[in-house]
């Protein structure tokens, strides 16, 4: 039981792009968890947090109530309760697949542990993510409906979570799984965006323009979303990569530290 405290944490964000059909409500790419679930298996990392999004579980439901914008009307009380329920059942999806293969996966419902200030973290109860951590489980979170200090409730993304756990666990690294090849000079439909290997963390501001925003049903801002809720871990000089999770074998490679098509943001 236990591991080396000295063993360096990894936070693995699955974008729910990867996880799950957009186009279909409440649709799990089955397949595509169940590979990931395997290459994380095969990493056998000691540390681990990942986090998942909400795809076509969480996104649809919280656009159709309204739940960032926070408490309006009775109505978007039952729109809260099912966002939340979603994003369990997807979870379910991911936490099974990581069983499956071993993985001693915990979830753990960031509504339970979190209350946010307008949409910002203020109140985290970390200490049972620490808990179990140091017992050797691997923590899996998620985007999710949350209470809100001031607007009632709110949709804290995946993202702001992933940011806020790597800075209070020292992460040595951020993994972002999506299901683009990272970040491009354009918009990558565009022919002639070309993916950026590499971002010194003080150049990725000057890079924003070119970011693309969410498109459909994305209620927390698509890449550009992902890029601003990421920059306090990347001030906190926590390296980040971004990789394809579509693609067999990258979740792997990002794991292990090996070569891995993708895009690279660190510190020169
Ligand atoms: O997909 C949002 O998390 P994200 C989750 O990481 C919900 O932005 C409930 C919409």
């Amino acid at each position: 039981m236990g591991n080396e405290t000295h063993e360096k944490l990894v936070l693995l964000k699955l974008g729910g792009s990867v996880i799950t059909n957009k186009e279909i409500p409440k649709t799990p790419n089955k397949d595509v968890i169940n590979r990931i679930a395997k290459e994380i298996s095969d990493a056998k990392l000691g540390r681990l947090i990942i986090v998942h999004g909400g795809g076509s579980f969480g996104h649809p439901i919280a656009k159709q109530f309204k739940i960032k914008e926070g408490f309006k009307e009775q109505l978007q009380i039952q729109g809260f309760s099912q966002t939340h329920q979603a994003m369990l059942e997807l979870n379910q999806h991911v936490v099974d697949a990581l069983i499956r293969h071993n993985i001693a996966a915990f979830s753990i419902s960031p509504s339970s542990c979190i209350a946010t200030k307008a949409g910002r973290i203020q109140d985290f109860y970390y200490s049972i993510i620490t808990k179990l951590l140091d017992t050797g489980f691997i923590p899996v979170l998620f985007g999710d409906a949350v209470l809100d200090n001031t607007l009632g409730f709110t949709i804290l993304s995946g993202d702001q979570l992933v940011a806020a756990l790597a800075i209070r666990f020292k992460a040595d690294k951020i993994i972002i799984g999506v299901d683009v090849d990272g970040l491009y000079t354009a918009d990558p439909s565009d022919d002639s965006a070309q993916l950026i290997p590499y971002i010194p963390s003080h150049n990725l501001k000057a890079l924003m323009h070119n970011i693309g925003e969410a498109k459909g049903n994305d209620v927390t801002g698509g890449m550009k979303g992902k890029i601003l809720e990421l920059t306090p871990a990347l001030n906190a000089n926590i390296k980040t990569i971004i990789v394809n999770a579509m693609k067999e074998g990258n979740i792997y490679k990002a794991l292990k530290g090996e070569k891995v098509i993708g895009t690279l943001i660190d510190k020169e």
